[in-house]
C-alpha cells in the first residue's frame, strides 16, 4: 500500500487549521491535524516543502519507520512545528492503517479498555454571577467535570475569560487567537490572582457542592514558590488539577511545588517530547500528562510518554481545546479509550463551521465522549465547505505586567 499524494489543507473555519490528507495507491484516505496556533503556516511550510515529497511512494502500513525517518532524518529535532508536522503524518498514517484493517484505530491501540472518555468542559465569568451561568450551561450540556477560570478585579480581560464580548456577541466562546494585525494585549497582577482564585473556588463549592470535578489552568504565569501557595491555598476545595502552575521548561521547578501541596499538578501543553517530561515523570513531580497527539508528533509518540508515565502513577489529560481540530480530537480520544492509565480529556465544543468543514462520528453524552465505530479516526474532511473559510492571520494574546514587563501569556 503505498502512498500517492499529500495534501496539506489549510482553512479557517472559526479559526485556522492546518490538515494533512494523505492518500494511497488503493484509494484509502487519511487525515492529521498539524495546527500550532498562531503559528499555522510553519507547519503547513514544513510539511509542504519539506515532508510531503518524502512520503511519496512510502509504504503507508510503515509507521514506526517513517516516524523515525522524520525525526531521526531531519537531523534538527524536537520543536513545536517539527513535531506537529510529523504528528500529522503519523495520526494520517494510523487513520489509513486502520480503515485497511477495517476497524475503528482504539481497536488498533489495544482496544476498549472503558466504555467511555470522561471530558472537561470550560466553564468561565468576568465575575462570580456570569461564572455560575456559564457553570449551569456546561453541566446542561452533560460536563460532570469543569475548569473554572476567572476574571481578577482590577484587571482586563485574562487567559479563560475575555473583558468583552467576542465572536458574534458571544464571550470566549473560543480560544482566543484573535484575526488582528498585532497581537492583542492583556495586563497580568499575579499577587491580584492569588487574592482572588482561592475566594472563587470556595464560591464554587458552597454553590455547587463537593461532588462536581473542578479543574483551574494557570497557564505558566506563576513562579514556583508562587505556584505552591496557590496549590496549598487550594486544597479546601478539592481540585482535580491544578494546570500549567509554572512554565516548566526548567522541569526541577515542580520540585519545590510538590514539596509544599497535595493539590495534584498536571502540565505538557506546550511540550512535544517525552523529554520533556523526564524528570516531572521519574520524580513523580506531576499527576497528569497534558500534551495534544496534535504537537508531540501524533499517537506513536503520545502512547510511549503515557506508557512511560503509567510506570509511576501518572495519568492522561490530553489537551484538547478548539485549536486543537476535530482529527486531533478524534485521535485523542481513540488513544483515551484504548491506554490503561486514562485520566481525563479536554473537550471544548467546536463551533458550526468547524463541524461543517470536519464530518465527525465521535458523541458526547452525559459527560462522556466516544470515537464511533466507524473504520478509521471517523473524520473526513469537506473541501468545498472548506473553500468557503480562507486562511486568515491570527494571533494569540501577549501578556504584560502592570509595568509593562513582558510576561508569560
Ligand atoms: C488549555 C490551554 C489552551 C491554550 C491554547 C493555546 O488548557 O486548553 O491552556 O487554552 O491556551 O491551546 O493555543
Ligand atoms: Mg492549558
Amino acid at each position: 500500500m503505498k502512498i500517492e499524494k499529500v495534501e496539506v489543507l489549510v482553512s479557517s473555519p472559526d479559526r485556522n487549521f492546518v490538515t494533512l490528507r494523505i492518500t494511497t495507491d488503493d484509494g484509502l484516505v487519511g487525515l492529521g491535524d498539524g495546527t500550532l496556533n498562531g503559528r499555522e503556516l510553519a507547519v503547513a511550510s514544513y510539511l509542504e516543502n519539506h515532508v510531503a515529497a518524502l512520503l511519496i511512494g512510502r509504504d503507508a502500513h510503515q509507521i514506526e519507520d517513517t516516524w523515525q525517518y522524520l525525526y531521526r532524518g531531519a537531523y534538527w529535532r524536537r520543536g513545536p512545528v517539527t513535531m506537529a508536522a510529523i504528528a500529522a503524518v503519523d495520526v494520517a498514517l494510523w487513520d489509513i492503517k486502520a480503515k485497511a484493517a477495517n476497524m475503528p484505530l482504539y481497536q488498533l491501540l489495544g482496544g476498549a479498555s472503558r466504555t467511555g472518555v470522561r471530558a472537561y468542559g470550560h466553564a468561565s465569568g468576568l465575575d462570580v454571577p456570569e461564572l455560575f451561568d456559564s457553570i449551569r450551561k456546561h453541566q446542561a450540556l452533560g460536563y460532570k467535570a469543569i475548569r473554572i477560570q476567572t476574571g481578577v478585579p482590577g484587571l482586563g480581560s485574562v487567559y479563560g475569560v475575555a473583558s468583552s464580548p467576542t465572536v458574534g456577541g458571544k464571550r470566549y466562546d473560543y480560544e482566543p487567537a484573535r484575526r488582528t494585525a498585532l497581537p492583542v494585549e492583556e495586563t497580568w497582577d499575579t499577587a491580584a490572582y492569588l487574592r482572588h482564585v482561592p475566594t472563587v473556588f470556595e464560591a464554587v463549592r458552597n454553590e455547587f457542592g463537593p461532588e462536581l470535578t473542578l479543574l483551574h489552568d494557570g497557564h505558566h504565569r506563576m513562579t514556583p514558590i508562587q505556584a505552591a501557595k496557590l496549590g496549598k491555598s487550594l486544597e479546601p476545595y478539592d481540585l482535580f488539577w491544578l494546570e500549567d502552575c509554572t512554565p516548566a521548561e526548567n522541569q526541577e521547578a515542580l520540585r519545590l511545588v510538590r514539596q509544599h501541596t497535595v493539590t495534584p499538578l498536571a502540565i505538557g501543553e506546550i511540550f512535544n517530547t517525552v523529554w520533556d517530561y523526564q524528570t516531572l515523570i521519574t520524580e513523580q513531580l506531576i499527576d497528569y500528562v497534558r500534551s495534544a497527539v496534535t504537537h508531540t508528533g501524533g499517537i506513536s509518540a503520545l502512547k510511549k510518554i503515557l506508557e512511560f508515565a503509567a510506570q509511576y502513577q501518572i495519568k492522561s489529560g490530553i489537551h484538547g481545546p478548539t485549536d486543537i481540530s476535530p482529527v486531533g480530537m478524534a485521535a485523542a480520544m481513540h488513544l483515551d479509550l484504548a491506554i490503561h492509565n486514562f485520566g481525563i480529556q479536554e473537550y471544548m465544543q467546536h463551533g458550526d463551521a468547524t463541524n461543517e468543514v470536519f464530518i465527525q462520528s465521535f458523541s458526547f453524552e452525559d459527560g462522556y465522549l466516544h470515537p464511533g465505530e466507524q473504520a478509521g479516526l471517523g473524520v473526513t474532511y469537506n473541501d468545498e465547505a472548506a473553500s468557503k473559510f480562507e486562511y486568515q492571520g491570527a494571533y494569540l494574546p501577549v501578556n504584560r505586567l502592570k509595568d509593562g514587563t513582558v510576561h508569560d501569556w
